[in-house]
């Protein structure tokens, strides 16, 4: 079995229930017989804030992390773009334990760093703004002092105008800038590096760094999306398409 699994960017939502789904097999069929599971971020399409944590659907999610966790794994959280306010009364309900923006495990015998991928965006000067801005504790604590209906309506505000935006298509096409790849190398000393948010999965070996990018969860496309990575006790790193076969 493995010893370390990730994911990130599976934007679950209620509806349509497809990655949910595929991401309940995951968790009972994969990640339960692992020593440890590591959601490395835009696991919810948005989370408004930890007094939503009642909402039924997001029950049914922290209820399936629990047993995961329960069954002795250890599960852990980076956050991503879109989940940044799960804060500790959601790591409390669903059993895990939240990491900084970037982290670096001893896996296998090697230095991982494990981050997001959003903040090595650093060409989309616009978004790296907004990000410095939601990322201030105090900023946090102003929103989430407003009303869930109110943030709710924020967010869905945002995400309307981001689809008709024209320039939703210009972040799409924005990936992680080399310079800031290379400060987390230098930063960390790790050798290896796991991230999402890009959506482009690949292994970029460059020198004697070797970087994995996750992909995002799309069950339902075709051909579909999504997958994990698996490292095991000798440190052997491997990618997974959704049924678990090894990824091209
Ligand atoms: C997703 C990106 C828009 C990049 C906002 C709290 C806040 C969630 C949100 C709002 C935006 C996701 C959820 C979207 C990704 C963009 C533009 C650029 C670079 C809050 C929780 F701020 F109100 F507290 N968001 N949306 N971008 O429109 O889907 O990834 S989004
Ligand atoms: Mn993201």
């Amino acid at each position: 079995p493995p010893l370390a699994l990730f994911i990130s960017d599976l934007h679950l939502q209620a509806s349509p229930p497809h990655t949910t789904n595929a991401f309940l097999a995951f968790l009972d069929q994969h990640a339960r017989h692992a020593r440890q599971l590591y959601l490395l971020g835009d696991l919810f399409e948005y989370w408004a804030g930890d007094d939503d944590l009642h909402d039924p659907y997001h029950q049914q999610i922290i209820a399936a992390l629990r047993r995961v966790a329960d069954a002795g794994v250890a599960v852990y959280w980076i956050a991503g773009n879109r989940d940044f306010l799960a804060g500790a009364g959601f790591a409390q309900a669903a059993g895990l334990t939240l990491l900084p923006e970037i982290h670096v495990a001893d896996i296998g015998g090697q230095r991982v760093a494990l981050l997001h991928g959003d903040a090595q965006c650093t060409d989309d000067s616009k978004y790296m703004e907004f990000r410095a801005m939601v990322r201030q504790p105090q900023w946090q604590q102003q929103f989430v002092a407003m009303p869930l209906a109110q943030r709710k309506a924020i967010i869905a505000g945002m995400r309307a105008r981001s689809r008709e935006d024209q320039g939703s298509k210009s972040y799409e096409i924005m990936d992680v800038a080399p310079p800031a790849i290379a400060a987390v190398f230098a930063d960390t000393g790790a050798r290896v590096m796991i991230h999402g948010h890009t959506h482009r999965p690949a292994l970029h070996t460059v020198g004697d760094t070797r970087r994995y990018v996750l992909p995002d969860w799309e069950p339902d496309a075709s051909p579909p999306r999504g997958g994990w990575i698996a490292i095991d006790a000798q440190g052997a790193i491997t990618r997974h398409n959704l049924d678990g076969t090894l990824a091209a």
